[in-house]
């Protein structure tokens, strides 16, 4: 298991379309386990495998309320995989959350989704699956499954917002770059 660097905007490996899984091989399992311990550490509520430069058609989330007030006791975590995710239905009426991204660091906008979605999925036992989500898990799985086609949150937003964001990103990389 290791925590693996989050790829971040305005890297292109975030616009690939990755690629289905086959078959659910231990190396599969493996990055699975490296998705978790990277998205617990971030902390995140979701991942997608190229957010850590795997372009493979894998969703990990985890929506236990973990940032609780002193005293009170974080929920226990409930993982959950979906490999090769596909949005079957979607509900007419749509939802609004403000969302972030842990590739777009400390930026955040509303979007609008649909508000119920049903997906199929495979599982880790390379069982097919399908659920309904509403809600935080609704937003979240399309967020994830977004992110396995290319399309990244900001891709909702005006174009104004969009390019100014994308230009903020691109000039901390080049800051980086030149350090
Ligand atoms: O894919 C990611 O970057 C992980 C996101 C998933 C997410 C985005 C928007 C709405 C729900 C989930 C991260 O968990 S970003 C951190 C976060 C956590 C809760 C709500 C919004 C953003
Ligand atoms: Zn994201």
């Amino acid at each position: 298991m290791a925590i693996r660097p989050l790829v971040i905007l305005p890297d292109a490996q975030l616009r690939l379309v990755s690629k289905p899984v086959e078959v659910v091989t231990p190396e599969i399992k493996a990055l699975v386990e490296d998705m978790f311990e990277t998205m617990y550490d971030a902390p995140g509520i979701g991942l997608a495998a190229i957010q850590i430069g795997e372009p493979v058609r894998v969703v990990t989330i985890d929506l236990a309320k973990r940032d609780v007030k002193e005293g009170e006791e974080p929920e226990p975590r409930r993982p959950q995989v979906f490999i090769n995710p596909e949005v079957t239905w979607t509900s007419e009426e749509h939802s609004v959350y403000e969302e972030g991204c842990l590739s777009i660091p400390e930026y955040y906008e509303e979007v609008e989704r649909p508000a119920q979605v049903k997906v199929r999925y495979m599982d880790l036992d390379g069982k097919t699956q399908e659920i309904e989500a509403d809600g935080l898990l609704a937003t979240c799985l399309q967020h994830e499954i977004d992110h396995l086609n290319g399309v990244l949150f900001i891709d909702y937003l005006s174009r104004l917002k969009r390019e100014r964001v994308t230009k903020k990103f691109a000039k901390a990389a080049k800051r980086e770059r030149a350090a």
